[in-house]
């Protein structure tokens, strides 16, 4: 069901069978078998948009079941066949660019313009999978045997839980899914109960696209229900790997999970990224890092950059600048908001109890007037080690930032966190360059950038940031399984 302002978003859509309120399974538009639903909120306008059906575990053994069906054809497809129609599936996600940016912008309440950067980005992975599919390839390893040879090849794992969140509704579902698919496994995909609508527009297209029936199924649930057809991806013998966005402490769990059946799992948990200027770096062109990294989605990204370390020389022009610059930011404008009350207040709660434990308030520091999910963009200055805000990922538009006065320190301060996701740096001494890249404990290092994801790049942490990388030719690692066959005479 959608409701009044959903009806104002069918206007902009030019195909509105894009919308659906209906889960996606076995190529059937299907309601929960309780019949009941959740209702999906714009958090830029408070206003419900939608519901969506309120899935359980029964609903997904039956998703789990046709995605094991489709796999048994699936699988024996050609590399070539799962390319052209993942690249027909591209060619639609493109022609629908304008529709998929505006659904991403109702229900994540995302500023328009990086809707559609998130519909680019989110669609160039199902182009790079479409192409990879053919790029999967074995080797022959000489035998010490005389006339046996050992034949190694990737073979699809076979049916896939997809559990993802909501911070980017598109790429998140295509990064796995274009992996998955191009590998020859199916899925089954649950979609963050803040953002469904994005997960099924994919679906329309997927179908429209030819992805035959039970290759790709997505279940709907509200949040209550995800624990339990979490545990079902993860303990089902008829699922053969999980691969989970969302919070370290719910990849903890589904980690333990997956253990029972040793099933393979790939997860991208939360970051706590430093971002650090050397004397020598060019400021102008840091700052418009800074502000890219941190803000682009109101920081509720796992690689924004979380902890600003700047060396001494450089700080007062450093904070200078980058107050100017932070002026410009506009909640309302180019700034959305968080995406629910819980992330609200996590990060309300981050910059009090760092401001009660002495932080200095540069800018903002409190909720915005624009609306009730807008928070300002805060910088805070004078942060130690005792305020949560430098171990915790803030998940929101605050920068907090560390003066330094060595390389050495810096590191310490930059590495001291048990996640290891990504960090960035600006400098021009390539030497320092050399060793800082090496030194610090991520998956993922910035040199004068500040936003550095792509299709063709290995995304994924170390620590407590996950396992496993998406993206990329190693993000078919995930879906596949080596196998040997040993050849000998005949
Ligand atoms: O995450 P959750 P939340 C971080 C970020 C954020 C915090 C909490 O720091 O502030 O996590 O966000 C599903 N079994 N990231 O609460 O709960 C849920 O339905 C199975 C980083 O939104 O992890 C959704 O689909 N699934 C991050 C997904 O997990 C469960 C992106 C993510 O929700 C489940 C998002 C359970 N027991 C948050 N409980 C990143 N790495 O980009 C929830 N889910």
């Amino acid at each position: 069901m959608f409701t009044q302002t959903a009806k104002l978003v069918h206007q902009h859509l030019r195909r509105m069978h894009l919308l659906h309120d209906k889960a996606y399974v076995n190529g059937q538009w299907v309601t929960a078998a309780s019949n009941k639903t959740f209702p999906v909120v714009n958090p830029a306008t408070g206003a419900t948009i939608g519901t969506a059906p309120d899935m359980s575990t029964q609903d997904t053994q039956q998703a789990i079941e046709a995605a094991h069906q489709a796999f048994q054809t699936w699988q024996d497809t050609t590399a070539k066949e799962r390319s052209h129609l993942l690249r027909k599936w591209f060619d639609l996600l493109v022609q629908n660019h304008e529709n998929l940016a505006q659904i991403i912008t109702a229900e994540a309440g995302k500023p328009l313009i990086e809707s559609r950067g998130e519909v680019a980005y989110g669609n160039s992975f199902i182009e790079f999978f479409s192409e990879e599919a053919r790029r999967i390839q074995g080797e022959i390893i000489q035998s010490p045997i005389p006339g046996r040879k050992i034949l190694v090849e990737k073979q699809p794992i076979g049916v896939a839980g997809l559990i993802t969140p909501w911070n980017f509704p598109h790429a998140m579902i295509t990064r796995k899914a274009g992996a998955a698919l191009a590998a020859g496994c199916t899925c089954v995909i649950k979609p963050a109960e803040d953002t469904p609508f994005t997960a099924l527009a994919l679906m329309e297209l997927a179908h429209e696209a030819g992805i035959p029936k039970g290759v790709l199924n997505v279940v709907t649930s509200s949040r209550e229900n995800a624990p339990s057809i979490g545990n079902l991806l993860c303990t089902s013998p008829l699922v053969a790997g999980l691969s989970f966005t969302g919070s370290t402490q719910v990849g903890k769990l589904l980690y333990e999970q997956c253990s029972t059946g040793v099933k393979r799992i790939g997860l991208e948990l939360g970051g706590n990224a430093a971002f650090i200027v050397y004397k020598s770096a060019n400021v102008d062109s840091a700052i418009k890092g800074a502000i890219a990294s941190k803000f682009r989605n109101c920081g509720q990204a796992c690689v924004a950059s979380n902890r600003f370390l700047i060396e001494n020389p450089i700080y007062d022009s450093f904070i200078e600048k980058l107050l100017q610059e932070v002026r410009n930011l506009k909640p309302g404008g180019n700034v959305g908001p968080l995406i629910n009350q819980a992330q609200f207040d996590k990060v309300s709660s981050l910059v009090e109890d760092a401001v009660s434990k002495g932080a200095k308030v540069l800018a903002g520091a409190k909720p915005s007037d624009h609306g009730k999910l807008f928070y300002e963009p805060t910088v805070l200055t004078d942060l130690t080690p005792e305020m949560k805000l430098y171990k915790e990922e803030v998940f929101g538009p605050v920068i907090s930032i560390f003066r330094f006065d060595t390389e050495e320190e810096s590191l310490k301060i930059a590495n001291d966190t048990e996640r290891g996701l990504a960090g960035y740096f600006y400098s021009q001494d390539v030497s320092q360059i050399f060793r800082v890249s090496k030194k610090l404990e991520v998956g993922m290092c910035g040199v004068n950038e500040g936003v550095i994801s792509t299709a063709e790049a290995p995304f994924g942490g170390v620590k407590e940031s996950g396992v496993g990388r998406e993206g990329s030719h190693h993000g078919v690692d995930d879906f596949t399984y080596i196998k040997y066959v040993s050849l000998g005479n005949l």
